[in-house]
């Protein structure tokens, strides 16, 4: 896995004498048009994701993705919920079942063609329309429909932008 993307960092300092004391720092960043985008966040498998530093509630986490140009993570393959896995938190996930009581839906309107449900879950139990990644037992299926008020980290993902036609 790759945390950040392929950018050059360059520093140059250069201390003069004490009778002529001068500094002279340059910081260089150096990145290509093919990674800038993912700048400061996770880069993993085309996408980019960020965990944000507060909790919240799903639609709070939500709105705070939507801002960054981003939105609630999508989860596709093993690989990602894997990823989602590994960040060691409680996290909303772009899934919500809000609409239509039992209809689980992806924030861009598909149906989750992979699921990752822990046993007995989801249960809606006491009204519960919004999906989260939570970090126990072992293996992949760590969903869990929650209360949507519930405070948890959001994690937004950001697909890389098709290249531009020439
Ligand atoms: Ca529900
Ligand atoms: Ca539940």
């Amino acid at each position: 896995m790759r945390s950040v993307p392929d950018c050059e960092v360059t520093v140059m300092m250069l201390l003069g004498s004490i009778h002529k004391p001068l500094l002279y720092l340059t910081l260089s960043i150096k990145c290509t048009t093919e990674n800038i985008w993912c700048l400061g966040w996770k880069y993993f498998r085309s996408s980019c994701y960020y965990v944000s530093t507060e909790t919240k509630s799903w639609n709070a986490s939500r709105n705070e993705c939507l801002k960054k140009g981003a939105d609630l993570v999508i989860v596709s393959t093993d690989e990602e919920q894997e990823f989602l896995i590994e960040l060691n938190k409680s996290i909303w996930i772009g899934l919500t079942d809000e609409e239509e009581e039992g209809v689980w839906k992806w924030v861009d309107g598909t149906t989750p063609t992979k699921r990752y449900w822990r046993s007995q879950h989801p249960d809606n139990a006491g009204g519960e329309n919004c999906a989260a990644v939570q970090n126990t037992g072992s293996n992949l299926s760590k969903w869990n429909d929650l209360p949507c008020s519930h405070k948890l980290y959001g994690v937004c993902e950001k697909k890389k932008p098709v290249e531009e036609q020439h």
